[in-house]
């Protein structure tokens, strides 16, 4: 008997373990260009506001003029290159503050801003 629950307990730490590990970080799309646009979605809406934790970010560059900057707290990359034309992923995490997205070029229309709560 006391073998079976050690082995029921076990199956739970399992249970959890992996579900922890499976759980997606939540999705942010970013797109600049090919006009002198850039934008930061989350589920279709401009993200204004996050939640402190992990993202995986989707950046679509359609110019080979523009880059995509992401600058905040523990973040400063140019997650897009200006010459590169595509799409790039990472994964991050966001901490409490305020993050800036600009194309470094055209750091003065090109640009936005939100902030992220603990
Ligand atoms: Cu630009």
């Amino acid at each position: 008997m006391r073998a079976l629950r050690a082995t029921v307990a076990t199956a739970v730490v399992a249970l959890v373990t992996s579900g922890a590990a499976v759980a997606a970080p939540t999705p942010l799309v970013g797109t600049v260009g090919p006009g002198h646009t850039i934008d930061l979605r989350a589920g279709g809406k401009k993200v204004t506001v996050l939640k402190a934790g992990a993202y995986r970010l989707v950046v679509t560059d359609r110019s080979d003029d523009h880059d995509f900057r992401l600058v905040g707290p523990g973040v400063n990359r140019a997650v897009t290159g200006v010459e590169f034309v595509g799409r790039k992923a990472l994964v991050l995490t966001l901490r409490k503050g305020t993050y800036r997205f600009l194309c470094a070029p055209h750091a003065d229309e090109m640009r936005g801003s939100f902030r992220v709560v603990g």
